[in-house]
């Protein structure tokens, strides 16, 4: 069995500071904002808060200026230090973003290394001299598309070469080749490790490590100029080097580190980076859920999924991780994912309660380290799809806008099919302000919010939900109740998927290790009543067991499995 640690048996709550809760009226969402919800989340049942820090934000502080200080809408160090005392006081703890794939192109380090060719900087960053055709024109080092459009490489007309940037043009790539920037990052860590932070999310910590020589992508899609390039700068050589690396800072602070793992080539290579035994990541977020709507043109292509698919890639990680002694983490929502209710279950706002309460036992009852988002413990959905494409603010969705919007422009049919995909899709829907209560702003701030508040915020928000015992937030608390009251059941215990193949509906199984303890979960995905028939091999455990969790408005599901057929009808989610 795996062995026991604080961080598995954490249940972690993302907070993204810019729509959390503002507390002085300017409309941005800030630490002294965090503080005043140290309660709401205690009450909820959270152990460990993930929050971020300073940038021009470009890319919402994943354009790091200064890694010493905090994003000034924010606050200040000092608020950081009591955000920490605070939450220690109540026996919680602090996750800080890291992240040093790139800096903001506002970094002292990258100012200095664009300086000049022989600044003794310049290789911090990944610079390449161009490459010139036969006819003279000047083209970049390689063909690589950048993760947020166009081409990964930007001139520097200064020095006359190029610069390596896989996500903005704001955010350079830092050359982990180069001791020197380990050495740094190792630095920052200590920084923060030394203020009493307890971990850190590593973000997109397996592009690190590049295929050496940087070669052309082979070309996967015909009609662009640049090539989707990740499987030459995800999990390069390196990248297991690297992560002991950082592992040995954290093992002197008893931290932990959650890595973010986009586009891993293998299972195994995801595996290797948490298998217990080779002290690299505690845990990563790989992404088969949430890419799972995804086609091949990216992001905003559509992609048909089925339950079944979904079913394959838990039963995947769920044993691969037990086998082999790695350890998941559990999400369904982030900064970076729309709302799961609006995208995983059929959206209709009469069934946003019940469906966001399916959701929640279905991932949150699993083995790994579970995950919430901000808004995710009240089921917030996603913005109206009749809201202009004005509202959606983060430059992943302006950019890919933009060049879709003069591509099809003379095709109405096609740019609508766009729309859609941002309105199912955007990372916007995540990032729009908590709703706290039913007045002006949803009581997120005083002042005019930074970013325009989802229209249902009179019928979803905290204050009407923490009193309601039947509310989504009162479901959220239930859930972590029971998985920290039965750790040996939820969080060590085997996981089995039971029915692989109905199209509908999800059952699975947790087994304790160390006690005859024993759980079955049964969901239905859908708005339409299912019968689902109870395999022999669960009839007598079923007609004994006792309903612990339910979002069922009217009786309870599991009752019916008593009945001579053996079969469940489910309600609608
Ligand atoms: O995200 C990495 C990542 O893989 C994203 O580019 C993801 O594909 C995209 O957001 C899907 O829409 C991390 C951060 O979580 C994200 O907010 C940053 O923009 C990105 O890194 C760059 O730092
Ligand atoms: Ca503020």
């Amino acid at each position: 069995p795996a062995a026991r640690h604080w961080w598995k048996e954490a249940s972690i709550y993302q907070i993204y500071p810019a729509s959390f809760y503002d507390s002085n009226g300017d409309g941005i969402g800030d630490i002294a904002g965090i503080e005043a919800k140290l309660d709401y989340l205690q009450t909820l049942g959270v152990d460990v808060v993930w929050l971020f820090y300073t940038s021009p934000q470009v890319d919402m502080g994943y354009d790091i200026a200064n890694y010493r200080a905090i994003h000034k809408p924010y606050g200040t160090l000092d608020d950081v230090d009591r955000l920490i005392a605070g939450l220690h006081q109540r026996q919680m703890k602090l996750v800080m973003d890291l992240v040093v794939n790139h800096t903001s192109d506002q970094h002292e380090w990258f100012k200095q290394s664009r300086s000049s060719r022989n600044s003794p900087m310049r290789d911090w960053y990944i610079w390449r001299k161009p490459v010139f055709a036969n006819d003279g024109t000047r083209h970049p080092p390689n063909n690589w598309a950048s993760i947020f459009g166009g081409n990964a490489w930007e001139y520097d007309e200064a020095t006359e070469e190029y610069y390596l940037h896989l996500f903005c043009t704001e955010q350079p790539d830092l050359n982990w080749e180069n001791p020197a920037v380990v050495a740094a990052v190792h630095d920052i860590m200590t920084f923060w490790l030394d203020r009493g932070v307890d971990g850190f999310r590593m973000d997109v910590i397996n592009l690190i490590s590049k295929v050496p020589g940087l070669p052309n992508a082979p070309v996967t899609l015909p009609s662009a100029v640049f090539q989707p390039a990740h499987d030459l700068y995800a999990n390069g050589p390196r990248l297991h080097e690297f992560l002991r690396g950082l592992r040995a800072v954290l093992d002197r602070y008893n931290a932990f580190a959650v890595g973010e793992m986009p586009w891993a080539k293998t299972t195994d290579e995801v595996v290797k980076s948490v298998a217990e035994d080779r002290r690299e990541l505690n845990m990563v977020f790989q992404f088969d859920i949430v890419d799972m709507d995804m086609g091949v043109g990216g992001k905003f292509a559509p992609r048909e999924w089925t339950l079944q698919t979904l079913k394959g890639i838990v039963q995947k990680w769920q044993t691969v991780m037990q086998a082999q002694g790695g350890w998941n983490t559990l999400f369904l929502e982030n900064h970076d994912q729309s709302r799961s209710v609006s995208r995983f279950t059929p959206h209709r706002p009469a069934h946003r309660s019940v469906a966001a309460k399916m959701l929640a036992t279905f991932i949150g009852l699993q083995s790994g380290t579970l995950f919430i988002y901000q808004g995710q413990e009240l089921g917030m959905q996603n913005l109206p799809m009749e809201w202009p494409i004005e509202e959606y603010l983060d430059v992943e969705t302006q950019n890919f806008y933009k060049e879709l919007a003069s591509k099809y422009a003379g095709d109405k049919a096609r740019l609508q099919q766009l729309l859609d995909q941002v309105a199912l899709k955007a990372r916007d829907h995540a990032r729009s302000p908590v709703q706290w209560t039913g007045e002006a702003n949803a009581g997120f701030t005083t002042g005019t919010p930074w970013m325009r508040v989802n229209d249902d915020y009179r019928e979803c928000n905290a204050q009407r939900q923490v009193t309601d015992a039947g509310s989504v937030f009162a479901f959220w608390r239930r859930l972590l109740q029971l998985r920290r009251q039965h750790l040996d059941v939820f969080v060590y215990g085997r996981f089995e998927m039971v029915d692989m193949s109905h199209p509908a509906v999800v059952c699975y199984r947790r087994i304790s290790t160390t006690s005859s303890a024993t759980a079955t979960v049964v969901a239905n995905f859908t708005d339409n009543d299912e019968r689902w028939a109870v395999p022999p091999e669960l009839w007598s455990t079923l007609s004994r067991a006792k309903v612990v969790l339910t979002n069922a408005s009217t009786g309870l599901p599991l009752e019916v499995h008593v009945q001579p057929d053996h079969t469940v009808l489910l309600k609608p989610f």
